[in-house]
């Protein structure tokens, strides 16, 4: 298996209960190391972009508005396997399907404030790092 990265975002409803910590423990005891983190205010332009996969879908609005509602942590996961594991740490995307252990059954608080975000997959992973981090900023 290959070390791998993997883009990580502690949404807006995680930063405003304080779980910071906690939610990043989750990745440490579990073997991501966090190489990159740092805390902003999304844009309207930043989170459009970010989720314009979803563009189309009902709920794209309250998404915007939700991951801006707030500060929110973006981070660069490191492991083996990293993509899948964290996907797995992270837990389905509505809390009430998300196995028992799992960030999102933990502290989700519906299906949209479900306090993480995590890569699909690798290409998408090498995407999102590069939107937010130079490759300076990161220290594996
Ligand atoms: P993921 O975050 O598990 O990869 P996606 O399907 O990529 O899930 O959706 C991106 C984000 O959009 C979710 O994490 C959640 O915040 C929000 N979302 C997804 N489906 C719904 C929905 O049916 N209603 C409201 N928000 C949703
Ligand atoms: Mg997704």
């Amino acid at each position: 298996m290959a070390i791998e990265r993997t883009f990580s975002i502690l949404k807006p409803d995680a930063t405003r209960r304080n779980l910071t910590g906690k939610i990043n423990a989750k990745f440490e005891e579990a073997g991501l190391r966090i190489v990159a983190q740092r805390r902003i205010q999304m844009t309207t332009a930043m989170a459009e972009s970010f989720y314009g996969v979803h563009r189309e879908r009902g709920f794209f609005r309250d998404l915007v508005t939700f991951m801006t509602s707030g500060p929110v942590v973006v981070q660069v996961l490191e492991g083996e396997n990293a993509v899948l594991a964290n996907r797995e740490i992270m837990g389905a995307t509505n809390p009430a399907n998300a196995a028992p252990g799992t960030i999102r059954k933990e502290f989700a608080e519906s299906i949209e404030a479900n306090s993480v975000h995590g890569s699909d997959s690798p290409e998408n992973a090498a995407i999102e790092i590069a939107y937010f981090f130079a490759g300076c900023d990161i220290t594996g």
